[in-house]
């Protein structure tokens, strides 16, 4: 149960981000109004309650406010990882404004200052931290979106990042996971392309991305986040899309290839966007949430779907 409420609570955090509109939502006339945002923070929570899911946060927890960290321009996703091998957790930040990627380094005591800025492509919209090249060092994969790329940025062992390769993916790159997809002991991309309507699968060979091979999500779909997880427990990791509307899991066949026909799939209420894998109600079986992309249309609403593999502790 206390995860499932640190995972309402980060995704309300997220919603009640107020983050500039990226550069192609803004073309599009699209916009988020923050107190639109505050209402699905508490809608969100409401609907964790009333369907039983989460019980309210203890008041005993409470956090205190960080000094603020000037980034990029126009910051759209952040990851963490421990960059510089220190022991500790720093950040990364992809800002679609200004094209490139804010490194924090962590004092140790949870302060963080930019110790970075390196270049990415155009329109950062999605980051992930994986060690790609097996060296022990943890790089970054960039998705972006106005350029339809991904670009990898080699960790050089100072916790520095070197541009990296750059590999062509669809019309507007946003979402990114990693995971051994193809179960050859290295770590592989997955991304959703939201205006091409497809995931494109990156598979690493050596420490090089293989061409992009994609996976249609459907017409219209437009996903915009993607999860890695073994959603089958067949031992191979599996994808859970935020689509429009809903979301959708499909297999892997094996090798690290999908069928685009998705085994498991439940409608929302309009667009989703940030997805996350997690044993939800305890049953030993990985859930899928996902948190209405509000940029996009969305209504404010959380939509779960419980996987129903392992059946429901009494
Ligand atoms: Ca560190
Ligand atoms: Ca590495
Ligand atoms: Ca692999
Ligand atoms: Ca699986």
């Amino acid at each position: 149960m206390e995860q499932i409420c640190r995972y309402f609570a980060k995704l309300s955090s997220q919603v009640l981000k107020e983050a500039p509109l990226s550069k192609a939502r803004s073309r599009l006339g699209l916009s988020m109004s923050v107190s639109l945002a505050r209402a699905a923070a508490v809608g969100i929570g409401w609907l964790a309650l009333s369907t039983g899911l989460a019980q309210p946060l203890p008041a005993a927890i409470e956090f205190a406010e960080a000094p603020t960290v000037a980034v990029g321009t126009a910051p759209e996703a952040v990851v963490k990882g421990d960059f510089d091998g220190d022991g500790d957790l720093d950040l990364a930040v992809a800002n679609n404004g200004s094209d490139d990627v804010s490194i924090l380094n962590n004092n140790g005591r949870g302060r963080f200052s930019r110790s970075a800025t390196v270049p990415a492509g155009d329109g950062p919209s999605g980051i992930e931290a994986a060690d790609l090249n097996g060296d022990g060092r943890v790089e970054l994969a960039v998705t972006n979106a106005d350029s339809g790329t991904v670009s990898v940025l080699v960790n050089n062992g100072s916790g520095g990042f070197s541009p990296g390769a750059t590999v062509a993916v669809g019309e507007y790159a946003r979402g990114i996971t990693s995971g051994d997809l193809d179960g050859d002991g290295d770590l592989d991309l997955a991304v959703t392309n939201q205006f091409s309507s497809n995931v494109s699968i990156l598979l690493n060979s050596g420490g090089t991305l293989a061409p992009a091979v994609n996976v249609s999500t459907g017409a219209f779909s437009f996903p915009s986040d993607v999860v890695a997880g073994d959603f089958d427990n067949d031992g191979d990791l599996d994808l859970a899309t935020s689509e429009n509307p809903g979301l959708s899991v499909r297999e892997n066949l094996g090798s690290g290839s999908f069928s685009d026909i998705p085994t498991t799939a439940v409608v929302a209420e309009g667009p989703t966007a940030e997805v996350r894998a997690g044993d939800l109600d305890g049953d030993g079986d990985l859930d899928v949430g996902a948190a209405s992309d509000l940029s996009f249309g969305g209504v404010g609403t959380l939509t779960i779907l419980r996987n129903s593999l392992v059946p429901s502790l009494p």
